[in-house]
């Protein structure tokens, strides 16, 4: 079976642009007539962006879970849904068909609910990447129940802030998680993340590592005991709970340019539809295609990509739980050869690092199974891209390059493959139903080209089916963060090029957020995280461009007192910013510094210290400003 709804063409492509924004209740109606709904909607879309209010599917009844299993049961039964790659290439991989993992998430759903998990509460999940993952995902959506997925990089602190904001009831983990050579003792982290909560009810710990754990009597259970539990009283099913289409499906949280990470809202029905749809159609999916998406489930890559957009399509998603370099830098092309995968999405920063190995790791691994490629998560520099076509896809597969945010649920500017036009370095055109427009500060659009192309910031003018709803406990911030710097349109964060033909090229974040190997990471987090040391005055943080990680974290750092020397004070720093948020926020450079550049009404002024991590010291600009301008002349001596 096909996906009647697949684009096929570029003028295909175009009929369906044009119907999406000239009728998006007819669009996005007809698309939603392929799902499994407990009861249709009564209105496709209500919305404004001024409030906002976005409603998509109005009325309708469902649940996500019906559609990523119960429906494939009668075809799809043995097909492999998940395929997982364990981070040892040893130890033996494991195939879960369709069958296998309606079974497995009931008989979890059915755990959770035996601990009292009830439709609405927030269960935080924080594990590797494992198949009880993706289980435990699907099993609190399954019950109605608010999965926030904790990535299992982050520390006590963070996950302690994260299960505060959503006031968390639940927590799954595991002993531990592998990575590469690492073992990573997630659950002794979650203790310490409890130290001091109070509204923890209940923590199930999944057997992984078997490094040691301390259980917690009255809090703490095995995942393998309870299933144990409800198998001995016969519970195999578990009923679909009946989700209204706007009832929040999950949580994730992710940084801006405030101090606080955000718990950014998904909806059920919008972002059903439009994961499956983006999936679909992007990857031009075809059954039995095995797709690989090297994300962690603990980003929004791995949520829509990895979980809900191919096990909604009846799609096999390849689970990885290492990493690329890990024995060796061949691992990706290993598991390509093993599988015979066709369809592989990861991030430039992977593919940048996997150059730097050379052609060796590619010898004697046969990559011809693969038919597409896709890239997310940064923008993708020519040098890699070309790489990427000659050496993996051997110039005879279509790139994507997919440009969404955590907030836009889905991808929403991208070229589809082999259907429309590839262009090196640009995300090129907008899906159906996404209609961009770039603005200049004052919010009016670009009209006037600047060397032949508009440049601006990235704003969408109409809701897609799987817009931010909201920001957890805080809809106020979500409105202030996205949709007050323009009236009447979302503000992305990012800047953008357009070509004559609406191609679009992001040029990166316009805002106080890095991004750090494809993560998003805020300057003000990693400073007030760096500002935890005791010895720390102030400090102020910029990007600088890294060859790998595509930014780099540059800490300029005022520090008082008498301890140590400065090669400890450093490592002192990077083990608070780790133990505040974790080693991903780790700054690559700190520079130790007398005073910051500030205006006169005491305002930092980044856009110096970013010049100078950036290397450019000439050209300062405008710097009459500053309270002291003989600061900028010893940052700029000492730059390191
Ligand atoms: C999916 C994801 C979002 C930010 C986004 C932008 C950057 C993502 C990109 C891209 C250029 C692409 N970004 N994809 N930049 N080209 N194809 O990455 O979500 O973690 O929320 O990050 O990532 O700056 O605003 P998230």
């Amino acid at each position: 079976m096909s996906y009647p709804y697949q684009i096929k063409s570029l003028e295909q492509y175009k009929e369906a642009y044009k119907q999406s924004v000239d009728n998006p209740d007819l669009f996005w109606g007809n698309i939603g007539g392929y799902f499994q709904w407990k009861r249709r909607w009564e209105k496709v879309l209500e919305w404004n962006f001024t409030e906002p209010k976005i409603e998509w599917y109005k009325g309708a009844k469902l649940n996500i879970t019906e559609n990523c299993l119960d429906r494939h049961l009668k075809t799809l039964a043995n097909t492999p849904a998940i395929i997982w790659e364990p981070n040892d290439p040893e130890e033996h991989h494991r195939v879960i068909t369709y069958k296998d993992l309606y079974t497995k998430v009931c008989q979890f759903a059915n755990v959770l609910k035996s601990n009292g998990v009830k439709k609405g509460d927030r269960v935080c999940i924080y594990m590797g990447m494992i198949p009880e993952l993706a289980i435990a995902v699907l099993a609190c959506a399954r019950i109605g129940a608010i999965h926030s997925v904790i990535f299992g990089g982050f520390s006590a602190q963070s996950i302690a802030d994260r299960l505060y904001d959503a006031q968390a009831e639940y927590i799954v983990t595991c002993d531990g998680a592998y990575r590469g050579a690492k073992d990573i003792p997630l659950k002794s982290v979650i203790d310490d993340a409890l130290i001091g909560n109070r509204t923890v009810k209940r923590v199930i710990v999944c057997t992984r590592t078997r490094t040691a754990v301390s259980m917690i009597k009255g809090r703490d259970v095995w995942w393998e005991d309870e299933v144990k539990k409800v198998e001995t009283l016969g519970l195999v099913d578990c009923p679909a709970e009946e989700m209204d289409a706007e009832d929040p499906l999950f949580i994730l949280y992710t940084s801006g340019s405030t101090g606080k990470p955000k718990g950014v809202v998904h909806a059920c029905a919008g972002y059903m539809v439009y994961t499956n749809y983006t999936f679909v159609n992007v990857f031009q999916y075809q059954r039995g295609d095995i797709h690989f998406c090297t994300a962690d489930i603990g980003w929004i890559t791995g949520h829509s990509y990895i979980v809900y957009g191919p096990l909604s399509a009846g799609g096999t998603s390849l689970m990885f739980e290492g990493i690329p370099t890990w024995p060796d830098a061949g691992r990706f092309w290993d598991i390509i050869d093993k599988f015979k995968v066709n369809i592989l999405y990861t991030a430039p920063t992977a593919i940048r690092s996997l150059m730097g190995f050379g052609l060796g790791p590619l010898q004697g691994k046969n990559l011809s199974s693969l038919k597409i490629l896709g890239t997310v998560g940064e923008p993708i520099n020519e040098e890699a891209w070309h790489w990427y076509d000659e050496h993996i896809g051997k110039k005879k597969c279509p790139i994507v390059d997919t440009w969404w945010q955590t907030e836009t649920g889905g991808i929403l500017i991208s070229n589809l493959a082999g259907v429309t036009l590839a262009k090196p370095s640009w995300a090129t055109l907008p899906m159906p139903g996404v209609q961009p427009i770039l603005v200049d500060e004052n919010g009016k659009e670009v009209t006037e080209k600047e060397d032949g192309l508009y440049k601006g910031n990235l704003c969408i003018k109409a809701p897609w089916p799987s817009t931010i709803r909201t920001t957890y406990g805080d809809h106020e911030r979500c409105k202030k963060n996205y949709f007050s710097t323009y009236e009447n349109l979302y503000f992305t964060g990012d800047g953008a090029l357009k070509d004559e033909e609406g191609n679009y090229r992001i040029t990166g974040r316009v805002d106080d957020v890095l991004n750090v190997s494809g993560h998003r990471i805020g300057t003000a987090e990693v400073e007030n995280a760096i500002n935890m040391h005791a010895g720390v005055v102030e400090s102020a943080v910029v990007g600088y461009p890294h060859d790998i990680k595509g930014q780099g974290i540059y800490a300029y750092v005022i520090f008082q007192g008498s301890h140590g020397d400065e090669a400890m004070r450093r490592k002192d720093i990077l083990q608070t910013v780790t133990r505040i948020i974790g080693a991903i926020a780790k700054p690559d450079k700190i520079q130790f510094v007398s005073g910051l550049p500030k205006t006169r009404s005491g305002k930092i002024m980044r856009r110096i210290l970013r010049k100078i991590a950036e290397g450019e010291t000439q050209n300062l600009g405008d710097t009459t400003t500053l309270l002291d301008p003989g600061v900028v002349e010893e940052i700029k001596n000492g730059k390191i």
